[in-house]
């Protein structure tokens, strides 16, 4: 496996970063996690955006342009030889002293990227739909530093996700101060109600998520059913039609349980079917080329 930090690649083993990096000290720095499908990375234009607008946020300026990270990105996958791939851009604040002063980062931020396999849940989840607790953590606030910014403070997901898997359920609802229903702990969540379907606004402190999008342009246009962005409590899952969360990760996928309730007829519904059916589609043909974009050279 090749690794790219800062211009260079290096191995697995050789790839690391300093104990001064203030992304370690502080979990001072942002993310993205991609996917590349058959040869091609997923929506990179969407993630470098957000990348942009997370660096914007946390007032951290990327070491390299928008259009050389896009490359470097490219490069890493192809690089690897991956046609399928999870991909892990990190940019830390880089290299400073023991102090919280971001000014004593004076070499400027760190970049790199990891370009993987991918695992997934098994299939088998996609059929019968995904076990899902109510955290007792509660999702940032929004005069926090905000849910919209992708940063490498993940505790609170790390420490809900815990306890969904101590519960046996494979996700965690985040639930805000107002109590409404904000996203999971690694995916955003979307609920069905007498054909129609819900999703809470970004007001409610999400990641603003790229499948979240993608999901949302693919029911207005292959189901006709524009997605309604609402606040609603956790009632409102208890009692639909269909619940499904949306992550680069976990793509589309039904969850059947919520807190000990089952949600519909307990299995993956007819329209998270037709929509799990439907990004699997479009995923697998379109994206960014890592290999046809070399030959053109
Ligand atoms: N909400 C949160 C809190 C996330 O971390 C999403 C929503 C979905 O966003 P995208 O852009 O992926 O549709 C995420 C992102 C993993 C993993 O290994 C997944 C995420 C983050 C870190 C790791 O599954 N999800």
């Amino acid at each position: 496996m090749k690794i790219y930090i800062d211009g260079k690649y290096y191995d697995k083993d050789d790839a690391k970063v300093s104990v001064f990096d203030h992304g370690v000290l502080y979990g001072d720095g942002i993310f993205e996690g991609i996917r590349a499908y058959n040869g091609r990375i997923f929506r990179l234009e969407d993630h470098l955006q957000r990348l942009e607008e997370s660096a914007n946020a946390i007032l951290l300026k990327l070491p390299i342009p928008i259009k050389e990270i896009e490359k470097a990105i490219i490069e890493t996958v192809r690089l690897n030889g991956l046609k399928d791939a999870y991909i892990r851009l990190v940019v830390t604040r880089g290299v400073g002293d023991l102090g919280l002063d971001m000014r004593k980062c004076k070499a400027g931020a760190t970049l790199f990227i990891i370009a993987d396999r991918i695992e997934l849940y098994p299939e088998e989840f996609y059929e019968k739909g995904l076990t899902v607790i109510t955290s007792t953590i509660r999702q940032k606030g929004l005069d926090q530093v905000t849910p919209g910014v992708k940063s490498l403070n993940y505790l609170a997901n790390i420490l809900a996700r815990a306890e969904a898997t101590a519960a046996g359920a494979q996700e965690a609802i985040l639930l805000n101060a107002t109590g409404h229903v904000s996203e999971c702990s690694g995916d955003n969540i979307f609920y069905i109600k007498a054909g129609k379907i819900f999703t809470p606004p970004t007001s409610a402190g999400i990641l603003v998520g790229v499948t979240r999008n993608v999901v949302m342009e693919l029911c207005e246009k292959k189901l006709g059913n524009k997605v309604i962005e609402r606040n609603f409590p956790r009632y409102d899952l208890y009692s639909a039609d269909e619940v499904f969360l949306t992550g680069t990760g976990a793509e589309v996928i039904s969850a059947v349980k919520i807190d000990g309730r089952v949600i519909g007829k307990g299995t993956c519904g007819p329209t998270t079917k037709n929509l799990i059916k439907h990004f699997r589609d479009y995923a697998n043909s379109s994206g960014t080329p890592v290999y046809e974009a070399v030959k053109a050279k």
